[in-house]
């Protein structure tokens, strides 16, 4: 039995990633580097002859204007979308829409506190209070039945308790094990590394060290089981590069 295969990807740049800005669950469109990054993602696709038959995507403009421009690329515009707030950014609380670099000088130039706050599985950042408004849940979230269940701020653990069982059930299990279907997730930077720790057993300590470039699609192969056999970048330099800027991201003043 061949391989199941799974691309998952973060969506192209975005207009808050270009302007240095902490995102979470604001929305945000792509730049148009972000959008150049869709198409080529695209290519990568074709040129590896992998061929989606379901996508995913958060309900984040920034990955669903990537997932339409692949599939649009792909000529595959009709195959089955789903859209869904397990796939969203993990909520940046209340740094959302702030400057990377203004944090970093509010946290005293802090490296080791600024990176946990990014990257430490338990790294959490100051959270919307209950009671008040968060600007950034909207209408899109109305069908959620328990609008308690929806964060205000998130650790990439509480992010993994929202996502893992719903990724395990609904697309490994469901769409790749049993369907045989290759899946497509267009989604952010936290949830690729979530999904890396998950299907890679990363450690927790580990994880801090990975990043993840903008559009450039990850490719797992998976056995009947749903155990990881590989994964793999396809274009591995071009995902080292994408490493090395987000690695950095807030530590200079851009602009
Ligand atoms: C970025 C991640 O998420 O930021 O929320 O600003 O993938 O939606 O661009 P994305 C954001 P960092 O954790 O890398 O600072």
């Amino acid at each position: 039995m061949p391989a199941h295969k799974l691309i998952i990807l973060r969506h192209g740049e975005s207009q808050g990633n270009k302007e240095n800005k902490f995102c979470g669950w604001i929305d945000i469109p792509l730049s148009h580097r972000g959008q150049h990054e869709a198409e080529y993602a695209a290519e990568l696709i074709l040129q590896h002859h992998l061929d989606p038959d379901i996508i995913y995507t958060s309900k984040l403009t920034r990955s669903i204007e990537t997932g339409l421009i692949i599939l649009q690329k792909l000529n595959k515009p009709w195959i089955d979308h789903i859209k869904t707030w397990r796939l969203n950014e993990r909520h940046y609380g209340s740094y959302q829409g702030r400057d990377k670099h203004e944090v970093f000088l509010e946290l005293g130039q802090d490296k080791e506190k600024y990176n946990y706050i990014r990257r430490d599985y338990h790294g959490l950042p100051p959270q919307i209070p209950k009671g008040t408004v968060d600007p950034s849940i909207d209408e899109r979230y109305n069908d959620v039945l328990n609008q308690d269940i929806l964060p205000r701020g998130e650790s990439l653990a509480m992010v993994m308790e929202r996502l893992i069982p719903f990724f395990k059930l609904e697309i490994l299990d469901n769409q790749m094990v049993q369907l045989n279907k290759t899946v497509l997730i267009v989604t952010h930077g936290s949830i690729v590394r979530s999904l890396i720790k998950y299907l890679n057993k990363v450690s927790d300590d580990d994880i801090s060290k990975i990043n993840v470039p903008t559009g450039i699609p990850l490719v797992f192969e998976l056995d009947d089981r749903g155990d990881l056999i590989k994964f793999y970048y396809l274009d591995e330099e071009k995902a080292e590069a994408g490493i090395e800027k987000v690695k950095n991201e807030g530590l200079v003043k851009v602009g």
